[in-house]
């Protein structure tokens, strides 16, 4: 482009009038500032949004959060979009909604595969967003499904991560952290399958083990816009940090192919 500039430039030299040069020159100088204009527009929707995934112990307020960072962070000027795994719209997502509410029974094993089937079914739009620039704020992701599935007798860590290995790869886990003491002043539990006392200190230690470098712990014991606060920044700067990254494959090693825009 400057080479072309520079010839264009010369060649007005041999041009006689002097004002009629300027034209041209003045009206070459508009078109490439607003091609630069146009570059950097290009450059800016090349960038991927960042995944970042809300992890925690029960009524730490992950929902609370996540609702509040999609609605801040895109009145800002971001392109945020939110996702809640189990995402009870779909078909599979019913089927976990009737099994939390302890409507119907499901084989253990087969219902750790739907909170599975249920994830991968939203990574098509998940990859196409992430590839257009839109950040991925999501509430609970594989970890869940891996911390609660390995809390109930048979199940080990390593069987439970199979079915999740080579979903994107979240570039921050933010796990909210709460004693079971400040949690039981939230509110008690609920009606829902899991929602026992035993049960959740198993799912605790779980998450403990599947910690990685990707892992911010969080004390989510402080008020809502306060940990709102906090959270934003984090967000902020990981939007920042992963925008020219490649997105990753969790629990192994590789790339997801980026598809170029057509
Ligand atoms: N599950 C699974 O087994 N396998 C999987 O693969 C997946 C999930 C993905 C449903 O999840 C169940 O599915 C869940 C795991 C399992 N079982 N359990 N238990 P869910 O996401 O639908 O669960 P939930 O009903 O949303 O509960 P939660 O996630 O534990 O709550 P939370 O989102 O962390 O908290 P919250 O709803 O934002 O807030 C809880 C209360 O505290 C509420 O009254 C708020 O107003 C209050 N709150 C929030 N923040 C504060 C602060 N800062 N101060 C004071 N009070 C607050
Ligand atoms: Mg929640």
């Amino acid at each position: 482009m400057l080479k072309c500039f520079i010839f264009i430039n010369k060649r007005l030299l041999d041009y006689s009038g002097k004002a009629q040069a300027q034209t041209i020159r003045a009206r070459i100088s508009k078109r490439f500032k607003s091609t630069a204009v146009d570059m950097e527009k290009e450059i800016k929707s090349c960038h991927r949004g960042a995944l970042i995934v809300f992890e925690g112990v029960d009524r730490s307020g992950k929902t609370t959060q996540c609702n509040l960072l999609q609605k801040n962070l895109n009145a800002d000027g971001g392109d945020v979009q939110l996702l809640k795994f189990p995402d009870r719209t779909t078909v599979i997502g019913q089927m976990i909604n009737d099994y939390l509410a302890c409507k119907k029974e499901v084989e253990d094993h087969s219902i750790h595969l739907l909170f599975s089937a249920n994830r991968w079914e939203s990574v098509p739009t998940m990859l196409e967003l992430l590839n257009k620039g839109t950040t991925l704020i999501i509430d609970r992701y594989a970890f869940s499904g891996v911390a609660f599935t390995a809390a109930k007798p048979g199940f080990k860590i390593d069987w439970c991560k199979q079915p999740d290995i080579g979903l994107p790869r979240p570039d921050a886990v933010l796990y909210l952290t709460l004693s079971s003491e400040v949690a039981a002043k939230r509110g008690g539990f609920g009606i829902e399958r899991y929602e026992q006392t035993d049960f959740q200190k198993k799912v605790a230690s779980n998450f403990e083990l599947l910690k990685d470098e990707s892992w911010q712990l969080i004390d989510a014991d402080k008020s809502v816009d306060d940990l709102h606060k906090e959270l934003k920044n984090i967000c902020n700067k990981t939007i920042e940090d992963v925008q020219n990254k490649p997105i990753l494959k969790l629990w192994t090693e590789g790339e997801i192919e980026c598809k170029t825009k057509s």
